[in-house]
């Protein structure tokens, strides 16, 4: 791609034109040379948008739930993306058609601009293809960007970890599901919403998380304690515990009871959103969450890049060390031992 067509791109994105951000998203999702220099020139534009994910297990509500928030935030004149993460397959493009039905009465309105992507297939991974769709979106002039993505899955929880604010979405009478969101969810939820609060059981539900939010809580704690589970800075020799801890106690996630079919519960849901955004935003603690953000965004890209340079060189030697390990001369881990210690050149 020529410079000139690259600055093309990126200056109809920033002009907010639909056809550009369009031509760009498929750009992204093919992994189509010179993408990265698009996106490369989008960055000076980027960083406006409100990235907020909407996590859950399957049919908790999510879509719903995003059709109505796109309906609050364009009320307030934002303008609105949607990066909606397909779990079925692309084949079948089942849950992005249910996607497209459910948020379709925005569909015309062009300060709503919505995107799929299929778990399966996305060049480069899913939560790497995200990023770079919210980057566009963001560019576009997009103030807030919603990502609906299933919360199981490692693929979809890194997704959720790219996120400004994390919404998890719950709803009555699934107590198995409270033990998938206690598994992985709580470490990145900032909000919940407890939905279908029409049907039985929302007060249960909100109990529930009220209970694994104080228990939750201590065990986050211990896991900083020693060191796990929060991202690069965790690791970083020197790490300040101490003030990770107070980082970790700042904010605690609330619960909102809402019904997304009728929209009963959203103006708490929305200030609870807003609540997290200007805490994130206003706090050093909330500072510290979206450096680290950035700093595990650097340490994957590097960890790709690196590791992918080092396999193209020492291809070879990978593949001799597998032979070995197959006919059990050997096994796996000295093997990877004896690679780590190749010559770098
Ligand atoms: N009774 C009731 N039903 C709801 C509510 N919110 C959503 N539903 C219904 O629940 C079903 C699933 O809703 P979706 O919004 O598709 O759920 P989802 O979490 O996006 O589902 P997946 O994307 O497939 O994981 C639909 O039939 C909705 O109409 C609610 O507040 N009350
Ligand atoms: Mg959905």
């Amino acid at each position: 791609m020529t410079p000139a067509r690259v600055a093309e791109l990126a200056q109809g994105v920033a002009r907010g034109e639909v056809r550009a951000a369009a031509r760009v998203c498929r750009l992204v999702d093919d992994r189509a040379p010179g993408h990265d220099e698009v996106l490369r020139a989008l960055w000076p534009t980027t960083g406006r948008a409100w990235v907020i994910g909407v996590t859950g297990n399957p049919g908790a509500g999510k879509s719903t739930l995003v059709d109505r928030l796109i309906g609050a935030f364009r009320a307030s004149g934002e303008k609105v993306g949607v990066v909606a993460v397909d779990p079925t397959s692309p084949f079948t493009g089942g849950a992005i058609l249910g996607d497209r039905i459910r948020m379709q009465r925005h569909f015309e309105d062009d300060g709503v601009f919505i995107r799929s992507i299929a778990t399966r297939g996305a060049l480069g991974g899913l939560s790497r293809s995200a990023a770079d769709l919210v980057r566009v979106l963001d560019a576009w002039g997009a103030g807030v960007v919603l990502v609906e993505t299933v919360g199981v899955g490692q693929d979809e929880l890194e997704v959720t970890r790219t996120a400004h604010t994390t919404l998890v979405v719950a709803s009555p009478g699934l107590g198995d599901e409270i033990q998938a969101i206690k598994a992985g969810l709580l470490e990145c939820a900032d909000v919940f919403a407890v939905n279908k609060a029409d049907r039985d059981g929302a007060d249960a539900t909100v109990r529930d998380l009220e209970l694994m939010i104080a228990l939750g809580g201590e065990a986050l704690v211990a896991a900083a304690r020693r060191g796990l589970g929060h991202g690069a800075a965790a690791f970083r020799p020197g790490a300040p515990t101490e003030a990770r801890d107070a980082a970790e106690r700042e904010w605690t996630p609330p619960i909102v009871k809402c019904v997304a079919t009728t929209g009963v519960g959203l103006p708490a849901l929305m200030s609870a959103l807003g609540a997290h955004h200007r805490w994130s935003r206003e706090t050093p603690l909330g500072e510290a969450r979206r450096r680290e953000r950035e700093e595990r965004a650097i340490a994957d890209f590097l960890t790709a890049t690196v590791t992918d340079a080092w396999l193209r060189r020492h291809g070879a030697s990978v593949e001799a060390a597998a032979r070995r390990v197959v006919r059990r001369e050997t096994d796996p881990w000295a093997e990877a031992a004896a690679l780590s210690r190749h010559d770098p050149e």
